[in-house]
């Protein structure tokens, strides 16, 4: 029987594949999801591929993340080399809009399946099955005789008529509470420069920039998740879980909380993102009491009158100031990551962003710069100012000034461990502040406002060194310190030290949390037994 193998990363379930399985299910097409999420899936990946008793119809590479394609396109060379002769597909955000490079540079690949891929897929599928033409699919990218040929797009799909995402596997847990995630919609309305989503949707137009679920299909899938394998907490993917206009985004909450109620679905919560500006009170008070939800991912981005405008965020400061206050006012967990360095990024710009940690330190944050994704207007405007260097696997830049690059740069030698990597702890400590949650949601005897206070305490420490830090080498940068090397190891020594503090402490409150829960384990490390990387993901 012909199968389909469907290779991307699994840090959580990963609804791009899992969404592709369900409709070839329907099609009446097996497939298998492999992750790919380490160097050391690789060879298992390629295993599990050409040792199979019968070798895949086709191969489907996940190319959402820009930053993976060099592992998954090694992984399309390496197929080739060990005489894999079926289809290698590619489908997601960077290989739809890198299509025409991919197929120039990668002979092994056949194909690219552009934006949503749902039909597209099943299409290829069955004409491959029939040794039918296939390039003339809507969605199609292929080889042809006069270059990259390139089909028009699909209508993107009705979300009403998509099946479910299939689940299969175990779900990743904390104090044994199910956690999975789950979209209610697709698309989002605003248009931010270093996006892909809005240039991804913007493909489709004059098709809509963002497509709702209906709340009973939406809340019928949260029961059946809960009923199948015991979920109780919803991790909503929306790019942004609002609508841009209040009264529409509490008739939709309202509409949500209602067909829970009549599905009669209890404990459970629920994780969601926002924009600043739909942080508004009447749609979080359903949002919170409703909803039940635990945490709040609000895209600051930026505090910085210019980075706004760089980034094209539709907001002010004041707005990003709101939303922490609003949050704070009604003891919603939130969490936030700022671009403190883009392409015209000052000083100036950064210090108004430290003051904003400053002001909102006691919620987990992490920084970084924007990067260049395929597709995104940051990037056309970049290419036209003959900034870009690099190609289109990944771009690089110099920030607008040497004083800045030379900040940025010191910033990031230091902050390196801190910031990135699977055991950074500006991630890790999310995981942290998201036990704590779990425990005031579904073990009200066994929370401690000491101890959450603690988990509050450790989060406000790690930002407000992370501040002290950012301006102690802005003090250099501006002053006359000119051994940038002998500044990184002062900073990076101080650093470390603190950081192994605040682990060391999260442990403590880790293992405190599990005796008072008595269930479970949670997604912190506790003893030696370390966070799974899906547990990590989930918490982020
Ligand atoms: C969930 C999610 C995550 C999860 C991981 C989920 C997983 N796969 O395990 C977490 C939270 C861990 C995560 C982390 C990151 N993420 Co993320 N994430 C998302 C998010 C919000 C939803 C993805 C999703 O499930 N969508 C729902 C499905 C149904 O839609 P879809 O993914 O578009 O899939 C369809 C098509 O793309 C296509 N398709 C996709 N894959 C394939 C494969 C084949 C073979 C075919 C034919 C078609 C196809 O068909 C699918 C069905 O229609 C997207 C934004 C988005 N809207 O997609 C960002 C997004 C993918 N993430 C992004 C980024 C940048 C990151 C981070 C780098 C952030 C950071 N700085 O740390 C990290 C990297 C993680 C890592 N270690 O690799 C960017 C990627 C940009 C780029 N081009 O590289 C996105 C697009 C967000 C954005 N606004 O720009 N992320
Ligand atoms: S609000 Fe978020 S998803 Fe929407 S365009 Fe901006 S960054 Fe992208």
């Amino acid at each position: 029987m012909a199968w389909i193998a469907l290779v991307g990363p699994e840090l959580e379930e990963n609804l791009s594949l899992r969404y592709l399985a369900a409709s070839l299910r329907e099609a009446g097409v097996p497939s298998r999801i492999l992750a790919f999420n380490h160097d050391s899936d690789f060879g298992p990946v390629l295993q599990a591929i050409t040792e199979a008793e019968e070798p895949p119809l086709l191969v489907g590479l996940s190319l959402a993340f820009q930053w993976r394609a060099p592992d998954f396109l090694a992984l399309a060379v390496a197929l080739r080399e060990v005489g894999y002769a079926g289809h290698i597909t590619a489908g997601g955000h960077f290989a739809t809009f890198a299509g025409e490079d991919l197929l120039r540079d990668f002979p092994q690949l056949d194909s690219i399946c552009r934006q949503e891929a749902e039909r597209t897929l099943v299409s290829l599928v069955q004409a491959l099955l029939a040794g039918a033409a296939w390039s003339d699919i809507p969605g199609m990218m292929s080889r042809g005789a006069e270059g990259v040929h390139v089909a028009a797009l699909p209508e993107p799909p009705e979300l009403k008529d998509l099946p479910w995402p299939v689940r299969t596997g175990e779900p990743a847990r904390c104090f044994d509470h199910g956690i999975a995630p789950i979209v209610s919609s697709r698309g989002c309305y605003a248009n931010c420069t270093f996006c892909c989503i809005a240039a991804w949707h913007e493909q489709t137009l004059p098709g809509k920039r963002y497509r709702l679920r209906e709340p009973a299909d939406v809340v019928a899938e949260m029961a059946a998740m809960r009923r199948e394998r015991g979920i109780d907490i919803f991790v909503f993917h929306d790019d942004n879980f609002f609508i841009p206009n209040h009264g529409k985004s509490l008739a939709r909450m309202e509409a949500l909380a209602d067909a829970v109620e009549a599905e009669g679905l209890r404990d459970f919560a629920t994780v969601v993102k926002a924009r600043p500006n739909d942080v508004h009170p009447a749609v979080f008070k359903v949002l919170v009491e409703r909803l039940h939800c635990i945490r709040c991912y609000i895209g600051i981005e930026t505090d910085a009158d210019q980075g706004l405008v760089t980034l094209r965020r539709w907001g002010q400061s004041s707005q990003n100031h709101r939303a922490i206050e609003l949050a704070r006012s009604m003891d919603l967990f939130v969490c936030f990551n700022l671009l403190m360095f883009d392409p015209d990024t000052t000083l100036r710009s950064v210090r108004k962003n430290l003051d904003f940690i400053e002001g909102a330190a006691e919620f987990p944050f992490n920084f970084g710069r924007v990067e260049l994704y395929a597709g995104t207007p940051l990037l056309t405007r970049m290419q036209a100012e003959g900034r870009c260097t690099g190609d289109y696997l990944q771009w690089d830049y110099p920030l607008r000034a040497p004083d800045i690059q030379r900040y940025y740069q010191l910033a990031m030698a230091v902050f390196e461990p801190r910031n990135f990597g699977e055991d950074a702890l500006a991630n890790i400590i999310q995981g942290m502040r998201f036990d704590l949650e779990i425990v005031r949601r579904f073990h009200p005897a066994a929370h401690d406002p000491q101890l959450y206070r603690a988990g509050q305490e450790l989060s406000r420490r790690l930002a407000l060194d992370s501040v002290r830090i950012l301006r102690d080498l802005m003090a250099q940068v501006e002053g006359d310190a000119t051994d940038d090397a002998a500044l990184v190891e002062r900073h990076a020594r101080d650093a470390r030290v603190v950081e192994r503090q605040i682990r060391s402490a999260m442990q403590d409150l880790a293992g405190q949390l599990q005796q008072r829960v008595g269930q479970g384990v949670p997604l912190t490390f506790v003893g030696d037994r370390v966070a799974t990387p899906l547990q990590r993901a989930v918490a982020r």
